[in-house]
């Protein structure tokens, strides 16, 4: 899948533990962070990076862990990517910062060149560039309400759209991320998300859609709808993906309402889901698009693409910030997009599929507490439950995800109950090194659950 491996200068692709985890090194880390950092900041791993490349993570003592995490499912390209590594010594070499805003470079116009060619639908596109996920998805909020002189934000139970004040008021859970964070701001209205799992048996994604829309017309009023917000897949809502026609059947709804339908492929993106972006899955063509993680190989950025019109109706100077489109970002985001054309990442991420779906359904006929296997591509996630029901067991899903760690394997978790295992592996990530990830998630579950 990779010649990684025969790369100079890059880190082996193995699992190696040398110490105990966290090890002596780490755990002097971990005393100086508690006299240092908040604590408000979390850490999902107990060990310190030194280094990482491919699909491994490496940490000051020397361990060598599989990384299923992409440090959030941002470093598709593999961590430390060459090419990217590339790009970025030569743009910090000749110019650091400039503010587009001040002197324009060449490297944002190509991002967004590359982005209005990328994302769904061959209409004229513009886009904008921003720094985190949350400010992206806080602009598509803005360009929605400018462009259709209207103000209500439809989103969906289990959606994450960021942190900062009106993002947190678009995401779904409340802890960690909101509580006791508000007043939040107004005008945003949440709906029910097609959820297969969840949903009535046998729920189509058609009768999830008339759900929601019912309630955006009886509760909120279409002609007052400026967007509606959605993650084609949810990611820290816990990877649900909507029943075939739920999508396509929201964004009807907009096209003959007048509202925008606005995809966040934050997490989604950037071939993670065996496409460039998971609206393709289903033919969506949104009318705004916000991606960031995947787009620039570790580096921070973010943006926001969207039909020329739309976009264009806000003021000059209407969009902006200092570091938004940051000429080292921009030039990482160049190297990532090619490698992912050139080593065809999107196919890379659907081969994962083909690798671990069968995995992680086998382990589910073998054990009581998997309720469901779901994902696409390099997207992949079981939730589980307590045996013969559908509720939600978080805390055996943390007991999993430890031991996972303590076994040099990163997984993560997620959704509103905290009872998904989410896989993110970097698509670069080797067979071999994938095959034994997924050996050691068999073991884990050997161990902590029950068998059928
Ligand atoms: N939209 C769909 O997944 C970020 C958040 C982790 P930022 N998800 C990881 C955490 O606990 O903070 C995300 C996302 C979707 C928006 C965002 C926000 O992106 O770059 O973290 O601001």
């Amino acid at each position: 899948m990779t010649d990684l491996l025969t790369e100079p200068g890059t880190v082996a692709q193995e699992r190696r533990l040398v110490t105990e985890l966290p090890g002596p090194r780490s755990r002097e880390l971990a005393s100086r962070r508690a006299g240092a950092v908040a604590s408000a900041v979390g850490s999902t791993l107990p060990i310190y990076v030194e280094r990482a490349g491919g699909g491994v993570v490496v940490d000051v003592d020397g361990n060598s862990l599989i990384d299923l995490g992409s440090g959030i499912a941002v470093t598709n390209v593999g961590n430390a990517a060459p090419e990217v590594v590339d790009a970025v010594r030569a743009q910090v070499a000749a110019f650091t910062h400039t503010c587009f805003m001040v002197g324009p470079y060449e490297g944002y116009v190509a991002v967004c060149e590359e982005l209005n060619r990328l994302t769904p639908g061959d209409h004229e596109k513009r886009s904008a560039l921003f720094n985190s996920g949350a400010e992206a998805v806080e602009n598509a909020v803005k360009v929605a309400r400018q462009a259709t002189k209207r103000s209500a934000i439809i989103v969906f139970d289990h959606a994450y759209h960021g942190r900062t004040n009106l993002t947190m008021a678009l995401t779904a859970k409340n802890m960690p991320y909101k509580n006791g964070f508000g007043p939040f701001a107004s005008e945003i209205y949440r709906v029910p998300m097609s959820y297969p799992f969840r949903d009535e048996p046998g729920m189509t994604g058609e009768q999830a859609a008339a759900r929601a829309i019912s309630l955006i017309e009886t509760q909120v009023g279409a002609a007052n709808v400026a967007g509606v917000l959605i993650e084609p897949i949810q990611g820290e809502g816990g990877f649900v993906v909507p029943a075939p026609g739920f999508l396509p059947a929201l964004a009807d709804w907009c096209r003959r309402s007048g509202a925008l339908f606005i995809a966040d492929e934050i997490q989604t993106g950037f071939c993670r889901t065996g496409q460039w972006f998971a609206s393709e899955h289903e033919g969506v063509v949104p009318d705004l698009v916000t991606t960031a993680k995947g787009i620039a190989g570790g580096l921070p950025l973010a943006a926001l693409t969207g039909r020329a019109e739309v976009m264009d109706a806000v003021h000059t100077g209407g969009l902006g910030g200092t570091y938004g489109g940051n000429p080292v970002a921009c030039a990482a985001a160049l190297a990532t997009i090619r490698t992912m054309r050139e080593r065809d990442l999107a196919g890379a991420a659907r081969a994962i599929e083909a690798t671990m779906l069968p995995r992680l359904k086998a382990l589910q006929e073998r054990t009581a507490v998997i309720g469901d296997v779901r994902g696409r591509g390099a997207m992949l996630a079981v939730e589980l439950v307590r045996p013969g029901t559908t509720e939600p067991d978080a805390e055996l899903t943390n007991r999993i995800s430890k031991a996972c760690h303590a076994q040099g394997v990163i997984t993560l978790t997620a959704g509103t109950f905290g009872n998904v295992l989410r896989f993110l592996p970097p698509l670069v990530i080797g067979q071999d090194l994938l095959t034994e990830a997924l050996d050691v998630l068999d073991a884990v579950f050997a161990e902590h659950a029950p068998a059928r």
